[in-house]
């Protein structure tokens, strides 16, 4: 399908949820951690969520990031189908805000875990930098990288509020 040595599996339900989840690949990209981005619809394209899932752990992915809005059974779905671990993106909707995608993904059974990420954009990209502590632990180098980013983070917020 792709290239086995691509650590990370950034999959969402629709083109519509690109934007949002390109703030999930951005971070990738400045962590310069490799990736594929895929449209997989649990309910547009079930047998390609089923062949993705199928195949995950024997293409060498070893995080997936899933996003979808409303009825937001892709990463629940594809937690049911691979032990990757899957981080959840819920995307925000227009008629619920985002709250129908949150609860869709959220409240999964005992037994299939998805790591839930907060509502939107910001969600997105903490999915970015969870995948790669998740990879940090065995990549020394990675782990450097985001030890960097964090700390450029930091110190880049002011002690004090100003008017401007
Ligand atoms: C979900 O339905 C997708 O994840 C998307 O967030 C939402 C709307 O999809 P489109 O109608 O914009 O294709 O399956």
């Amino acid at each position: 399908m792709t290239d086995p040595k691509v650590p990370v599996g950034i999959i969402m339900g629709s083109q519509s949820d690109w934007p949002t989840m390109k703030e999930a690949a951005d971070m990738l990209v400045a962590l310069a951690i490799p990736y594929e981005a895929k449209i997989v619809s649990a309910h547009r394209t079930p047998d390609r969520l089923w062949d993705y899932g199928k195949t995950a752990a024997d293409r060498g992915l070893q995080v997936i990031i899933a996003g979808a809005g409303g009825a937001a059974h892709l990463p629940g779905m594809m937690a049911s189908k691979t032990r990757i671990p899957v981080i959840g993106v819920p995307v925000q909707t227009k008629a619920l805000s985002g709250v129908d995608s949150l609860y869709s993904i959220l409240q999964m059974p005992r037994g299939f875990p998805v790591a839930t990420m907060a509502i939107g954009a910001a969600g997105a990209a903490n999915a970015g930098l969870l995948a790669a502590g998740i990879l940090a632990l065995n990549d020394p180098e990675l782990a450097a990288r985001l030890d960097k980013w964090r700390a450029e983070l930091s110190a880049s917020i002011p002690l004090e509020p100003s008017d401007d």
